[in-house]
């Protein structure tokens, strides 16, 4: 732990007690030790080097899974200062990866442009990593340190070697320590590579290398030069464009910079992505309320100065704008305000009036300019327009009719007695032997069973009339009380856990998936308050003699055999479906409140789904089918 000093003072006790803080509660500093948490290990360093590259001086990011899931990441930027710094006696590369916050806090602020939701910096994956190695290039030599045991350094900063003057950058190897990360400490390639190629994009120009080195070397290149343009055209790949272009807009201000493009296709769903400073921001804010409110009034503008629309005409609304459009808006800001429920919205104010004006001057030049393109867009927004009213009309039609009445739909509901929301339970149901069972296992009082039979309508190529008129959608429209679209009313929910209740395999999460998808595209905010939860049947059933025990994993069930007394025989019993399930051990495995254990499904779940679901309907059966396999264990663990 030491430096050029001889004995331990104030500040190296403050460094340990820091990381040791980060030891005791790592879930505050990186929301979780699940699989989640292990990759923002991950995140966390390479958003330095991303840093480094928003600064201008790295072009080059290199993240290597090593044997035995050590982690390297390599960037080509200046390298970590070396220098000793007064005020601690230690090299400024100690203090990053010891001191808390360190990275934030450097150099007169506004360094850290990316980051993590936590944002807290190199010193955390050194607290929870069994070692980290730092190496740096810079001014023609290498310098080198090592930390163990969560951040313990062996020896200070030392030069260890020399290198062509021309060579810059730093180099981080860890391994995060198993005795944090218990549930895994291996690294899944897809989550790494999704990220990475999600920041590819985000930054154009800075070419991303990930290597996988634990079996056959698998290696990826993520360079676009389009950024956020080619993911436009990556997300709009299977879909029908309208119109040629691409459209993409930029523009800087009070060192804000504010990038947006978007495309329009031929089908009903909006697909916008808002990201600042790299991070995804799922509850949008003022960048995309300004982007958002720019498009309606400048298509409306168009439409009125060309006559498109006449003087008489209703104006276009934001959804009729909005219909078909594939979009991403990208700010860098180097103080955001991060606020809303998951701390993913942007709260700057000013950031509104900037993003409205860079999208409407960009945008108003692009349709003058293309006016084949521009004729193509208006027509798809008034054919939206269209639509919508329609829809109205037809929705009013069947209220009058009591085409949304409860008692229509009765027959399928089995409701509980209690009409208490805050105590009540839905359980969505897959299939009628598994309704049966459920039927049987429930507590009456609290409990209502709501079984699915037929498909579930593919969300993603329907408008809200057609889905209004889907049988298993309006059962479950009605079940729920809150209404849907303009009428959705979420006081008036009827249950306050609605509980997704499908087979462990891949067909449930199939269906899970589709439900996740309708939740999350037309009852956003059942989502968003937390009410969607998944119930988890038991993946196998141990006997030993008389008794038996039901476990939820593969490791509960490795775990329990081992705590067998020795020669103990034993059955395992592989659960086949709900439906095979008699009613009591539905019950007791399952969906009695004391023992059952239930997910509870956060926005980004349902988003993580959402994503899931727009591949799934892509054309092709068969890779179709290979991505469900593939994708089953994601939204199985909820933990992406
Ligand atoms: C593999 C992970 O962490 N890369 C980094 C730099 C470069 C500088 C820096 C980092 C700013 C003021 C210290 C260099 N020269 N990759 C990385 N590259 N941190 S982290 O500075 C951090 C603070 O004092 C750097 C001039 N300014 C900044």
């Amino acid at each position: 732990m030491k430096n050029n000093k001889e004995h331990y003072d104030s500040s190296d006790i403050q460094v340990l007690e820091g990381l040791e803080a980060v030891r005791k509660r790592p879930g505050m500093y990186i929301g979780s030790t699940g699989i989640r948490g292990l990759h923002h290990l991950v995140w966390e360093i390479v958003d330095n080097a991303v840093d480094e590259a928003l600064a201008g001086y790295c072009d080059d990011i290199e993240v290597i899974i090593g044997k035995d899931n050590v982690i390297t990441v390599k960037d080509d930027g200046r390298g970590i200062p070396v220098g000793i710094q007064e005020k601690t006696g230690k090299s400024a590369v100690e203090t990053i990866f010891t001191v808390l916050h360190a990275g934030g806090k450097f150099g007169g602020g506004g360094y850290k442009v990316s980051g993590g939701l936590h944002g807290v910096g190199a010193s955390v994956v050194n607290a929870l990593s069994s070692f980290l190695e730092v190496t740096v290039y810079k001014e023609g030599k290498v310098y080198y340190q090592r930390f163990e045991n969560g951040g313990f350094a062996v020896e200070p900063l030392k030069e260890i070697g020399e290198c062509s003057k021309d060579r810059t950058g730093t180099t981080v190897s860890f391994k995060p320590d198993s005795a944090i990360f218990e549930e895994t400490t291996t690294f899944d390639y897809d989550i790494l590579k999704t990220r990475i190629r999600e920041m590819a994009f985000l930054n154009k120009g800075l070419r991303f290398l990930l290597k996988d080195e634990r079996s056959e070397l698998k290696s990826e290149e993520f360079l676009y030069s389009g950024g956020i343009s080619e993911y436009v055209q990556m997300l709009n790949k299977n879909k029908t464009l309208i119109h040629d272009q691409v459209v993409y807009l930029e523009g800087k201000e009070d060192n804000i910079s504010l990038e947006i493009a978007f495309q329009y296709n031929d089908g009903y769903m909006s697909n916008s992505y808002s990201f600042v400073n790299n991070i995804n921001t799922h509850e949008g804010g003022t960048h995309d309320e300004g982007v958002k409110r720019a498009l309606t009034r400048v298509i409306n503008n168009y439409a009125r100065n060309n006559n498109i629309l006449k003087p008489n005409d209703d104006s276009l609304t934001g959804e009729d704008v909005r219909e078909g459009l594939t979009m991403i808006v990208s700010c860098k800001h180097p103080n955001p305000q991060f606020e809303g429920q998951t701390k993913t919205k942007l709260g700057n104010v000013e950031v509104r009036k900037i993003a409205d004006s860079i999208f409407a001057e960009g945008f108003e030049r692009f349709l003058l300019e293309n006016p084949d393109d521009a004729k193509k867009i208006i027509d798809k927004t008034l054919t939206a327009a269209r639509a919508r009213i329609a829809a109205k009309k037809a929705r009013e039609l069947t209220r009058r009719k009591g085409g949304l009445e409860l008692t229509n739909q009765w027959g399928k509901l089995t409701d509980c007695s209690s009409k208490d929301p805050s105590i009540s339970e839905l359980f969505i149901v897959e299939g009628d032997s598994a309704g049966g069972s459920a039927v049987g296992g429930r507590d009456s009082k609290t409990q209502a069973i709501l079984p699915l039979r037929g498909k579930i309508l593919n969300v993603e190529k329907a408008r809200l009339d057609k889905i209004l008129g889907n049988e298993e959608i309006r059962s479950m429209i009605t079940a729920f009380g809150t209404g849907i679209g303009e009428e959705f009313d979420i006081s008036k929910l009827r249950y306050h856990k609605i509980i997704i209740m499908t087979d462990a395999d891949v067909d449930g999460a199939h269906i899970r998936t589709l439900l996740l998808t309708l939740f999350y595209r037309f009852f956003k905010p059942i989502v968003e308050g937390g009410y969607i939860y998944i119930a988890q049947p038991p993946l196998y059933k141990i006997t030993h003699g008389k008794t038996f025990k039901y476990v939820l994993t593969d490791k509960e069930k490795d775990e329990y055999i081992a705590s067998l007394p020795e020669n103990t025989r034993y059955d395992v019993q592989r659960n086949k479906g709900l439906g095979e399930m008699n009613a009591e051990e539905l019950r007791i495995t399952t969906m009695d409140i004391e023992n059952r254990t239930l997910l509870k499904v956060t926005v980004e779940d349902a988003m993580a789904a959402d994503r899931i679901f727009e591949t799934l309907m892509g054309e092709e059966v068969e890779p179709r089918r290979e991505f469900i396999e593939q994708n089953a264990l994601y939204v199985q663990n909820l933990d992406i």
